[in-house]
């Protein structure tokens, strides 16, 4: 049951309809989560920030191919592990860091959880903690662009832990009885922290669970970047032109630990060498290598360019000042409970 069983090693062919300009620019928002994602673990490790980090290493291809088909206008509503999604979106890495690193002119002031992104900005709407609580805020959203009437799209995320969520099962209703403009899409990494998929649902692939609320669900290798893209824009173009809603399980791993501060010993180490051997980056390289379409050379000048972004972000951030403990009840309360406590 649920056991990710994928045979595939190679990447689906990749459709002539991709121009290869996208195909590099996929590369580029690819490599540069997988670059991001390791530099925020050892940041963590070093000390350089407190609580914890939520790495999504092994995941990129499900979060960058699912998201390089939406616009700017559109929504994204997210769990807490959809860093590629965020990066495709093209939200700058200085945004991230300043929330990671806790300081006063990051979007959430420096109170926020280290990987509960949010920018209004980008059309990235912060999730809570509440696992499966962004999936009705989500459809809440389409529901204000049909109304509306504007083309817009909700790209809604879940792991297949939230899947078990009362929410998920409202939202996913919700939006099948209504024709909502949002695709679902679960990242079926096969753990929940250390419950297994096994143990979330009888299921064989989490897609079905769109059948009881009437609308297509489709299970795809998460980790063929190519595969992802063409699937999930196919659904985004769907919802936009009045189709409703699509759910996409993606099968893909995290590599690391639910957070930095778990060894997650509860796996079996032949499991992840297994997942490891199909690295979403590495078989994305070997595939734009092996049809001519971007060398080592092309990669390494890319993957420079990324980390002197990355360093200067990370200096800015780091530089940037503290909240100051003043203002730790501003803007989370309607009045001031240092001075004005009601009643
Ligand atoms: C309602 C609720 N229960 C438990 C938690 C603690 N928690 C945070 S993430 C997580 C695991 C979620 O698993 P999944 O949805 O599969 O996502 P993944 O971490 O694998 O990306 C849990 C149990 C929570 N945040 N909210």
């Amino acid at each position: 049951m649920n056991t990710n069983a994928i045979t595939r090693e190679k990447l689906s062919a990749a459709p002539a309809a991709i121009p290869v300009e996208d195909q590099k620019r996929l590369y580029y928002f690819l490599i540069k989560t997988r670059i991001f994602d390791e530099r925020c673990r050892r940041l963590f490790k070093q000390g350089r920030f407190p609580g914890t980090y939520f790495s999504a290493v092994g995941q990129e291809a499900a979060g960058v191919g699912s998201a390089y088909g939406l616009r700017p206008e559109d929504i994204i509503a997210p769990s807490h592990r959809e860093l590629g999604a965020y990066v495709t979106k093209g939200i700058p890495l200085v945004h991230f860091l300043k929330q990671i690193f806790a300081r006063a002119n990051s979007s959430d002031k420096g109170k926020s959880h280290p990987c509960h992104y949010g920018s209004t900005e980008h059309g990235l709407y912060t999730p809570a903690s509440t696992m499966a609580g962004q999936l009705p805020v989500g459809a809440g959203m389409a529901l204000a662009f049909k109304i509306r009437r504007e083309p817009r799209v909700v790209m809604a995320y879940i792991g297949e832990g939230g899947t078990s969520r009362g929410a998920f099962h409202e939202a996913l209703n919700f939006a099948g009885v209504h024709d909502l403009p949002i695709v679902f899409v679960c990242m079926n990494n096969l753990w929940a922290e250390s419950v297994p998929a096994s143990l979330q649902s009888r299921l064989e692939r989490y897609s079905d669970r769109a059948k009881a609320y009437g609308f297509p669900g489709v299970t795809i290798d998460g980790n063929d970047l190519l595969l992802v893209y063409t699937t999930v824009k196919a659904a985004i173009d769907k919802a936009r032109s009045g189709g409703g809603p699509t759910l996409i399980e993606c099968q893909t791993y995290r590599w690391y630990g639910h957070s930095e501060i778990d060894p997650a010993n509860y796996r079996d180490a032949k499991e992840v060498e297994e997942w490891k051997r199909r690295d979403p980056v590495a078989l994305y390289e070997r595939y734009l290598e092996a049809n001519g379409i971007m060398g080592s050379k092309e990669r390494l000048r890319i993957q420079q360019e990324i980390e002197a972004e990355l360093e200067a972000a990370i200096a800015e951030a780091e530089a940037a000042p503290h909240p100051r403990a003043e203002e730790a009840y501003d803007d989370v309360y309607s009045f001031s409970p240092r001075t004005n406590f009601p009643g």
